[in-house]
């Protein structure tokens, strides 16, 4: 199963993630908690992207196209991957349609997480990271809004996108995920 998750920030892609990793045994790929650890860490990079972060700007696409070519290349992707969080824009969603046709494992699907504003700001506020403060929590929407929404219809186009309601409990949501999940198996089954 190789799987992206997209959706605004907050909108459940990190929780929703995990889950998916411990049903289906994939590799998780996070953007963000590589870059968080790498600032964590005090590295070279955790310092170049540090104020990136905490003022809600996008890392510089070389720098996590790299996190995730390292990835790809070094970490057991037998039973799949689940990319959180990446590709964020559309040069890094070209860029990682090239990697996977190098490596011959395409996307099976991209999950987009559907969640208001209003929910949004809610659940980011009530989380208290250093990047979730309200003008921060704005200016990311921002650029959602300007950079990665215009994903949505890239990953249309190609016949990929699955909308999740991401709204209600959080093992409600799960479970719409997983409804999708089984139904692309048992599919790539029956074509087997
Ligand atoms: P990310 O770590 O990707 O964080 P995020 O978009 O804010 O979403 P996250 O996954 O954390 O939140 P979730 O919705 O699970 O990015 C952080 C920063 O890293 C970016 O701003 C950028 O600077 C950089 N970055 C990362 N990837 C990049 C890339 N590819 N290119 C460039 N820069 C990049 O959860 C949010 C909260 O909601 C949690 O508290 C959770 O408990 C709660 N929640 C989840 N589901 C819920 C539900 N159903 N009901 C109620 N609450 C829920």
């Amino acid at each position: 199963m190789r799987v992206v998750l997209l959706g605004a920030p907050g909108s459940g892609k990190g929780t929703q993630g995990k889950a998916v990793v411990e049903k289906y045994r994939v590799t998780d790929i996070a953007t963000g908690d590589l870059l968080r650890a790498e600032v964590a860490a005090g590295t070279p990079l955790g310092l170049q992207v540090k104020t990136l972060m905490e003022t809600g700007e996008l890392v510089p696409d070389d720098i996590v196209v790299g996190m995730i070519k390292e990835h790809l290349a070094k970490d057991d992707t037998t039973n799949g991957f689940l990319l959180d969080g990446f590709p964020r824009d559309l040069p890094q969603a070209e860029t990682l349609d090239a990697m996977l046709k190098n490596i011959g494992q395409p996307l099976d699907v991209v999950l987009f997480f559907k969640v208001d504003y209003g929910e949004i700001m809610k659940r980011l506020l009530a989380r208290h990271r250093a990047d979730d403060t309200e003008d921060t929590i704005r200016h990311r929407l921002e650029i959602y809004e300007a950079k990665t929404k215009p994903l949505i219809d890239y990953y249309k186009n190609k016949g990929l996108i699955s909308e999740v309601n991401g709204i209600g409990e959080i093992a409600d949501v799960s479970q719409r995920i997983f409804t999708i999940l089984d139904d692309i198996a048992v599919a790539r089954q029956a074509r087997n």
